[in-house]
């Protein structure tokens, strides 16, 4: 019996069940980790044209997706599962996800992912159906699918055993809330550029406090932000003043 499973309402099917048959999502789907479901509200209408969406009242651009085969969709989503579930929709409008968010909501039984397209849905669906509405960042895509499986894989990553422990997601917590230190493999010289000594020195712990540096070096410079949102030990303040010392930013 799969941990979790993923139903996506979607007009375009095969785009999510296509890219989620690749890579760690692919495996943990195989290994029955998870599931995967698609639901097409197309399948769903009543009239002989099959049409789910419509012109939006008081006018303007674009179409709407009409609330009866959605509704329709994520009920019959819903009689796989008798566990807790949550209903996501995908919006510009929603929350920006965050790895917080993937954490909160990985321990249901059931995720139901509403993928929008045009330009929106009717918003009573929302209202009444949905118990969240998420967003992947501030810019435009054309519809929900690729933001659905931006949820799969991020929370599907979270779960027991789908990573192995040398990638395990406890290594992504290791320096939560800093971006990554920068990585080398071979040759040890490219372009004129070395690797850095330190790197191949084999002393683990000056590594170790070097990785940390630049990954608080890196954050600074580039996500101050996250530096804004995290307390740094005096340790790693200490480490923090050594990079810009060295790197003379100010
Ligand atoms: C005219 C205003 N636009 C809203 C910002 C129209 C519009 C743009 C894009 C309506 C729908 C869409 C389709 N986008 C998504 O379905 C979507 C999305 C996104 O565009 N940005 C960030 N996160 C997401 S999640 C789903």
């Amino acid at each position: 019996m799969p941990k979790l499973r993923f139903d996506v309402v979607t007009i375009f099917p095969e785009m999510v069940s296509n890219a989620a048959h690749y890579g760690v999502t692919g495996r943990a789907l195989e290994r029955e980790i998870v599931a995967l479901g698609t639901w097409n509200p197309r399948d769903y209408t009543l009239d002989k044209h099959k049409t789910i969406d419509d012109r939006p009242y008081g006018g303007g651009p674009g179409m709407v997706m009409k609330y009866q085969p959605l509704h329709d969709a994520v009920s019959d989503a819903k009689q796989l599962n008798t566990g807790i579930n949550k209903v996501i929709y995908l919006s510009p409008q929603g929350k920006p996800i965050t790895q917080e968010m993937l954490i909160q909501v990985c321990d249901v039984q059931q995720l139901i992912l509403i993928a929008g397209r045009y330009e929106g849905i009717d918003e009573r669906f929302v209202e009444l159906d949905c118990t969240d509405e998420w967003s992947i960042g501030d810019y435009v895509i054309s519809g929900g699918e690729l933001a659905a499986l931006i949820v799969i894989d991020g929370v599907t990553r979270l779960l027991p055993d789908v990573l192995g422990d040398a990638n395990s997601a406890v290594q992504d917590s290791h320096r939560d809330g800093l971006l990554d230190y920068p990585h080398f493999t071979r040759p040890e010289r490219l372009a004129d550029r070395q690797v850095p000594a330190v790197l191949v020195g084999g002393h683990h712990a000056e590594i170790e406090r070097w990785r940390l540096k630049q990954a608080l070096g890196r954050t600074w410079q580039r996500r101050p932000d996250l530096l804004g949102k995290k307390k740094l030990s005096a340790d790693q303040e200490c480490l923090l003043n050594e990079f810009i010392r060295e790197t003379n930013q100010f």
